[in-house]
């Protein structure tokens, strides 16, 4: 199949809290990558995202903290897009689901499934606080554990032994809230009767698409196998999208409907602020030249290739083309929670580390959880800055460019006859669009990052094997030839980082005077001309030292001194 242009989502972060590198790892430098690959060979591209801003947890939030919700997603929505920004995610657009395009667009959306009869309307019996008149979600309702008689556990879980629950087999259940016990009350909800979707499903996912990650067909496959249900799609609460039906009062679209419309409304939004840019909003969602892909974590599979697309089948918008998800990132052996705050929060990085986050994005993407979950420490993070980023990249490029400044006031030297071990190291090279480009194209970051890593190793050899430091003293012919391959190394270097470390591409770009930076240069020898003037040379990466990685350690070990703590007390 061939496309015209590709649409890149990458999942709306909730915004009740800061996102941290377990979500930069999982869902954003993955997605970020792979639109700055196409958009480096020319492709038409859009990258959308933003916040989620409805779901319980923010209004549990809020009352804890004594403000409103829209207090709470307002920092969060800042705040997250603020740590992307800073990080190079290069949204063609961020916005919110609190906005009003997309309020209207959910809602309008809604009401059109409505009037099709592509719900199922059903009454059941749900948990309910007469004082409060209000019902209950799952997490605010809390009770003895039925299995370990653990008090408070919650409806949804016992975090005591960690069993999955229900409400309903709570002992003694309550409002969490406000500890008032509860009653039952029924109140009638909208479905979208995924039963039958099912067969549809079965062929689109099962047959014509095998070559989904393992991960993501298998657990598509589970689901399917279990046999698909009608999943509630409205809720009684007071935060969110108003439910467009008469009679709905007290109810809003649950957030997994309107959260991933917001993917559409966003593009809407870019669309009708830029029309000539961008083209309508209709030409990326229901046009079928528009390749889709979203990128999100391993959690949100089922509601990505589930659930959505029964949603996008039955408005007629076009299917996902892929939905590559990653598996969990750990932190120093341990699961990344944000309860226990057991994270590295992207807004502390960037304090702690001004001006690093190409080593974040470089250290997450060569320990990406591609195909398993994987662990960050900091004593890799430190090693891989140190003996990967400084000892083989930014050491060649520094040589490269200061040997160029001393021996050739700065000016490409021009290449003179090349030598048998010359051309052996063009050949080593030569494939490396290929190679990235078969990666890329597959969402295999991980190895395509060790790719153009391997470049760099490349031309760090053919400068230590060539020594033209010494050379320089007897041949100057000689040590041109030299200097000249490893500047077009350099710069095909630039060119092949990009995608993956945007930031030190930028700066190497600017060291080279590279006016043009394509990725159709990739692999060639011809990239700067000689006699071109090189910009005055200043290093791409530096050393971390030990304290400060101990530093960064002492505060994790801190957490666990407080959470233990916490839970003595
Ligand atoms: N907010 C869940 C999450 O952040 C959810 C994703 C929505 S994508 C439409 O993991
Ligand atoms: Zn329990």
């Amino acid at each position: 199949m061939s496309f015209k242009r590709t649409l890149v989502t990458s999942a709306l972060p909730y915004a009740n809290g800061p996102v941290h590198i377990g979500h930069l790892a999982g869902v954003y430098v993955p997605a970020d990558i792979y639109v700055r690959y196409l958009r480096l060979r020319g492709e038409e591209v859009l990258f959308v995202g933003g916040s989620d801003e409805h779901g319980v947890p923010v209004t549990i939030r809020a009352r804890k903290e004594g403000i409103t919700v829209q207090d709470v997603v307002d920092r969060y929505h800042y705040l997250i897009k603020d740590s992307f920004e800073k990080f190079g995610i290069s949204y063609d657009i961020y916005s919110r689901t609190t906005s009003d395009i997309h309020h209207k667009f959910a809602s309008d959306y809604f009401r059109r499934m409505y009037d099709r009869g592509q719900f199922v309307e059903q009454t059941t019996e749900q948990f309910y606080d007469p004082e409060t008149q209000e019902f209950l979600t799952d997490r605010n309702i809390r009770g003895e554990c039925p299995r370990c008689h653990a008090q408070g556990a919650y409806g949804d879980q016992c975090e005591k032994c960690g069993a999955t629950l229900s409400p309903d087999e709570l002992i003694n259940p309550y409002n969490a809230v406000n500890g008032n016990p509860l009653t039952k009350k029924a109140t009638s909800h909208w479905y979208l009767p995924l039963d039958q979707y099912q067969q549809w499903l079965e062929q689109w996912i099962l047959e014509n698409h095998k070559e989904w990650r393992p991960n993501v067909y298998g657990q598509c496959k589970s689901w399917l196998d279990g046999g698909l249900k009608p999943r509630a799609v409205t809720r009684d609460l007071d935060w969110g999208i108003p439910v467009p039906v008469e009679g709905a009062d007290g109810k809003v679209l649950y957030v997994w409907f309107d959260a991933p419309i917001g993917y559409i409304s966003n593009t809407k939004e870019l669309c009708d602020a830029q029309p000539e840019k961008y083209g309508n909003w209709e030409k990326w969602w229901k046009d079928e030249d528009t390749r889709l892909i979203h990128f999100i974590g391993k959690d949100n599979i089922v509601f990505h290739c589930i659930v959505f697309p029964s949603m996008l089948k039955a408005d007629g918008l076009i299917l996902p083309d892929n939905v590559p998800s990653n598996e969990f990132l750990n932190l120093e052996g341990d699961k990344i929670s944000t309860s226990r705050n057991w994270a590295v929060w992207l807004n502390e990085y960037l304090e702690d580390f001004p001006g690093k986050q190409d080593v974040l994005r470089y250290v997450l993407t060569a320990n990406a959880p591609e195909t398993k979950d994987n662990d960050f420490t900091w004593a890799d993070f430190q090693a891989r800055n140190n003996n990967e980023l400084v000892a083989i990249y930014g050491n060649f490029v520094n040589r490269a460019l200061v040997l160029t400044g001393k021996y050739f006031d700065g000016k490409v030297p021009a290449a003179g006859e090349l030598t048998d071990y010359d051309r052996q190291t063009i050949e080593e090279f030569k494939n490396v669009k290929a190679q990235l480009e078969n990666l890329l194209d597959n969402f295999r970051f991980r190895d395509a990052q060790k790719e153009a890593m391997n470049l760099a190793r490349i031309g760090n050899k053919y400068l230590a094997d060539m020594e033209p430091w010494k050379l320089a003293k007897t041949d100057m012919e000689r040590t041109a030839t030299i200097l000249n391959l490893a500047l077009q190394i350099a710069a095909n270097l630039a060119i092949a980082f990009e995608p993956f470390l945007p930031f030190s591409s930028a700066k190497l770009r600017q060291m080279l005077n590279m006016d043009t930076f394509e990725w159709e240069q990739l692999g060639k020898t011809d990239l700067l001309p000689s006699g071109k003037q090189l910009a005055k040379p200043s290093l791409l990466f530096s050393k971390i030292e030990d304290d400060v990685i101990q530093f960064q350690i002492d505060k994790l070990e801190a957490t666990v001194k407080a959470n233990a703590e916490a839970n003595y007390e």
